[in-house]
Formats: structure tokens, sequence, C-alpha cells
């Protein structure tokens, strides 16, 4: 409730200030103005504030394997209590986060699919129509290795930096045919109508959490984790709590090429995952589906503070929240018992040798 997030000034008047944290980053801005414009909106007492904090680590955020350096920052700002609460792209966080911090709320997901931006002098193509050894653009290795099965007769090549370093780099010079980037961060930045082709779960499966934004905060503040939890959308924090615990089950982490597919119809959740070597040529995949009560039923009667895979949402059924991760960890060990543990081992290898 807002009164616990009031307090009274000078003037009788109630405000408090709710500090924001953000990077410098186009997106990272735009994602984290969204964020407070809905706050704004539900609680249009609070002045919200944004404090921006680690512009230079921008271009090192996109590397793979450098996640905790990124958004670790960010938590250190949390930490001395210098902001309230910082907005991510979920994928982007571990699935176990550091002690003291958790996720206190997952939007609704944009679309979680891949998308191909193509450079100008292909307008119309499509990566079958891309002539013969067409260079494509990712440093993901998930995309790379679903794609170079897919569509064996492009190549692909490691393209670095934020969203506009990407395009610049595409447009501008002539090394690659086209990129691979989120949908949803496309679409956050504008940029929806270079989207020339979204892919299909057949062609490219999507990270674990893609599409969602996540609000972190220190687990101990009560009064923000109440304040952000009205954000959670519980389609989508069932959906990504069964990623998630998919993943950590894995011990996937961020760079390994792991993709997942999730849905929720009927009162059932589906969860597919895969595994993939490098080249894609060796993988494993298989879904699984839990059935989820009555969401609605349930949600006024829990009042449970319990992190699952990072994610604090006590006002979303608990026992849903559970199966959703039962799912998570029971497909990984479907995965698992079939292999994914050498597959991912040998990826994991052979990238690091790189
Ligand atoms: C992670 C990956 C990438 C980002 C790996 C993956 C893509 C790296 C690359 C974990 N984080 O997806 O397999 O393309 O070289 C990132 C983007 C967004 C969040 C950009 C993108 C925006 C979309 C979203 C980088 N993190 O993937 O195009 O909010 O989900």
């Amino acid at each position: 409730p807002a009164s616990l997030l009031s307090k009274q000034d000078g003037n009788g008047k109630v405000s408090r200030v709710i500090r924001i944290g953000t990077r410098k980053s186009q997106l990272a801005r735009i994602q984290t103005d969204s964020v407070a414009d809905k706050l704004k909106e539900l609680y249009p007492d609070c002045l919200l504030s944004n404090a921006s904090v680690g512009n230079h680590c921008l271009i090192v955020s996109l590397q793979i394997g450098e996640k905790s350096l990124f958004t670790k920052e960010l938590e250190n700002a949390l930490e001395r209590n210098e902001v309230d609460l910082v907005v991510h792209s979920l994928k982007d966080l571990p699935t176990t986060l550091p002690p003291g911090f958790t996720i206190g709320a997952v939007l609704k997901r944009e679309n979680p699919f891949d998308a191909v931006v193509l450079h100008p002098k292909n307008a119309g193509k499509t990566l079958d129509t891309l002539p013969e050894n067409s260079v494509i653009g990712t440093s993901s290795l998930r995309r790379a290795a679903q794609l170079k099965k897919r569509f064996p007769h492009l190549d692909f090549k490691d393209i670095r930096g934020n969203l506009n370093t990407r395009l610049k780099k595409l447009d501008e010079k002539d090394d690659f045919a086209a990129i691979i980037l989120a949908a949803a961060g496309l679409k956050r930045m504008g940029w929806e109508s270079r989207i020339s082709q979204i892919l299909s779960p057949d062609d490219c499966m999507y990270a674990v959490g893609q599409g969602a934004l996540a609000v972190e905060v220190r687990a101990r503040d009560t009064d923000i984790l109440e304040m952000v939890s009205v954000l959670h959308d519980s389609d989508t924090v069932l959906r990504c709590i069964a990623e998630r615990a998919f993943l950590r089950h894995l011990e996937g982490g961020c760079s390994v090429p792991v993709a997942v597919y999730t849905e929720v119809k009927d009162s059932q959740l589906y969860l597919t995952g895969a595994v993939y070597s490098l080249d894609g040529s060796d993988s494993l995949k298989e879904t699984m589906q839990t059935g989820i009560t009555d969401l609605n039923k349930i949600q006024e009667e829990v009042d449970e503070r319990v992190q699952r895979v990072g994610v604090t949402a006590s006002k979303i059924s608990g026992p849903a929240q559970d199966g959703a991760e039962r799912l998570g960890i029971d497909l990984a060990n479907l995965l698992l018992s079939k292999g994914a543990k050498e597959i991912l081992t040998v990826a994991r290898q052979l990238n690091d040798a790189r």
C-alpha cells in the first residue's frame, strides 16, 4: 500500500523519493523509463528519480561471459543504498543472484523470439534465400548453434557492442549480410521496422528470460518489494521461473547453447528446452508440461516471502510457482539423463579455447 512508502515532509505533503538505477545505454534507459512510467501511474504520490551508474561498462556488458560484471555495478549501488531498484533484461540476470538481492517484479513479456535484421542491400531476402556463405552477425552461442544446423549455407561471425553499435556496424560496413537480435530489444528501441523476419521456434528457440524485464531490489527492503510486486505478470513469472529453474539445474549459465520455448495454455504450463553442441550437429530437445491451478483464487491466501530462482512473487500462487520450478528441474533431469551434461561440457571447453 502507498502508505507504507510515504513519509511526511516539512510542509506536511506526503512523498517519498524512489531512486531507480540505470546504465547509460539507450536500451537501458528506455527499459528503466518504461518501468518508472508504470510506477508513476500506479503511485502518483511517489517521486521517482533516475540515477545513472556505470556508464563505461557498456560494451563489456554485451560480451558473452561478462554478465555478472555489468549487473554488478548496479547491484553495488543498490547495496550502498544509493538507489532503490534497478531494471534489467531478465535474460541478463544469473539464475542465482548474489545474497541480499531479489527480483521483485517480472513484467509482461514482449515477443520473446529472435529477429533477423538485414543489411539494406539484402532487402527482401530471408535467411533461406540469402546467398551461399553470407555472413550473419551474432555472438550468441545459442543462436549460432541452432541457425548453423538449420541454415548450413550461411556463415556465422561474432558481432559485439550495444544495439546502436551493432546496427551501425551492419549498415555502414560490408562485413555482415544480416544480424540476429532479440525482437523485444528492437521493439523497445523503436526499430521494429528493421525486423525482416521473426524466427519461429523451429528455426531458433529463445534464451531463458528473453523479452521480459526484471526489477531487482534489496531482498530485505519489504516496502519496495511490496511496491514493485504489482508490476508482476503471472504468466510471465511462471514461464520464467520454469525457464530459469531449467537453466540453473543444467548448470547452464548465460554463455552456453541452451534454448527454451514456453507457453501457458488451458491452465497448463508447457516448457520445451534444448541443449546444443556449438555447431548444432548434436542436440537434445524435450517438452514437458504441468497443470497450473486457478491463479486468482489462491492469490489472496498466499503471503510468503520466498525466492524461487531469484524471484520474489508473494502475490502469485505459491503452489503454481513451485510447480513451475519443479517443471524446469524435471526437464533438466530428463535432458541430463540423455547426456546433456556431456554436450554442454564439450561446448564450454571448445568455446573457452576459441
Ligand atoms: C544474453 C545473450 C545476449 C544478450 C545470449 C543469448 C545476446 C548476445 C549477442 C544472455 N544477453 O541471447 O543467447 O547477441 O551477442 C541482450 C539483449 C537484450 C537483453 C540483446 C539481444 C534485449 C532483449 C531482452 C544481450 N540482453 O539479445 O538482442 O530484453 O530480452
